[in-house]
């Protein structure tokens, strides 16, 4: 079967953006007179923890029992992860940029005819405000479905999120292929039967991404080649879409 359908992954994919996440919990934490910092060591490891509100009810359990333990404490942590994103959407709008080859690749498939979807743990309101921020206010139709943390039971390394997708494209995992950066979305998307590539980000460089397709430092450019890390590139300097047939074809042969 022919290549029909990528689908995205977004913080770190689309954008490498968990250090906007970081600032915006820290920012909260410190509003709401919170003795909580999230340095990047502790960040990174409270990244093997998917979606924001579970994030912060982590945390509190494992290094503020007293307060976790308190009345209304899941309410509170709701109120909490609201108010932090809103002040990600504040920090998206002061500027936001798509990791290299992302708006390449998007259009070459648009293109092409493929379809096109997201699965991602964060809140739809944060896909919402970054494609229209970084593709204009009609990037959302370009997206057939879009998967969101909300939308699903269990999120990655849990499957549901790549099985939505597949949902909304119609599609099977055999006609498809997933983008991610973390270990976790490439347990999710290989858990939905998804050939899947990986583009490295700042917080996923030490992550294990056995059974990826191929594993890349990013997408790259025409003229700003990329590094592949795992996989073959087969001589092209970036990835383009006819690479991402290649890949999808061998992984067809191979399964
Ligand atoms: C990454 C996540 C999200 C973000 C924080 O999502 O795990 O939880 O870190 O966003 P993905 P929220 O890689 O699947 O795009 O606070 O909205 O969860």
């Amino acid at each position: 079967m022919a290549l029909a359908a990528l689908i995205w992954d977004v913080d770190g994919t689309l954008v490498d953006n968990e250090e906007r996440h970081r600032q915006a919990f820290n920012d909260t934490f410190a509003a709401h007179g919170l003795p909580w910092h999230w340095d990047e060591a502790c960040y990174a490891e409270l990244l093997g923890i998917t979606g924001g509100r579970e994030r912060i009810a982590l945390y509190a359990r494992s290094y503020d029992k007293a307060r976790a333990d308190g009345a209304g404490f899941d309410a509170f942590v709701r109120r909490l992860h609201v108010d932090k994103t809103r002040r990600y959407g504040e920090l998206l709008a002061a500027g936001v940029t798509l990791r290299p080859g992302v708006a390449r690749l998007i259009a070459e498939a648009r293109a092409a005819g493929l379809s096109q979807a997201i699965a991602t743990t964060t809140s739809r309101v944060n896909v919402e405000r970054l494609l229209e921020q970084t593709l204009g206010p009609a990037a959302l139709e370009t997206f057939a479905c879009v998967a969101t943390g909300e939308s699903v039971t269990h999120k990655k390394p849990a499957p549901d999120l790549y099985l939505a997708a597949l949902d909304g494209l119609g599609l099977p995992p055999t006609a498809c292929l997933a983008i991610e950066d973390t270990g976790l979305g490439l347990q999710a998307a290989r858990a939905a039967g998804l050939a899947t590539l990986i583009t490295v980000s700042r917080y996923s460089g030490e992550d294990d991404f056995t059974g990826a397709l191929a594993v890349v430092e990013a997408l790259g450019e025409p003229d700003a080649p990329c590094r592949a890390r795992a996989g073959t590139l087969h001589g092209k300097p970036c990835v383009d879409l006819d690479l991402m047939r290649l890949w999808h074809d061998q992984s067809i042969q191979n399964n």
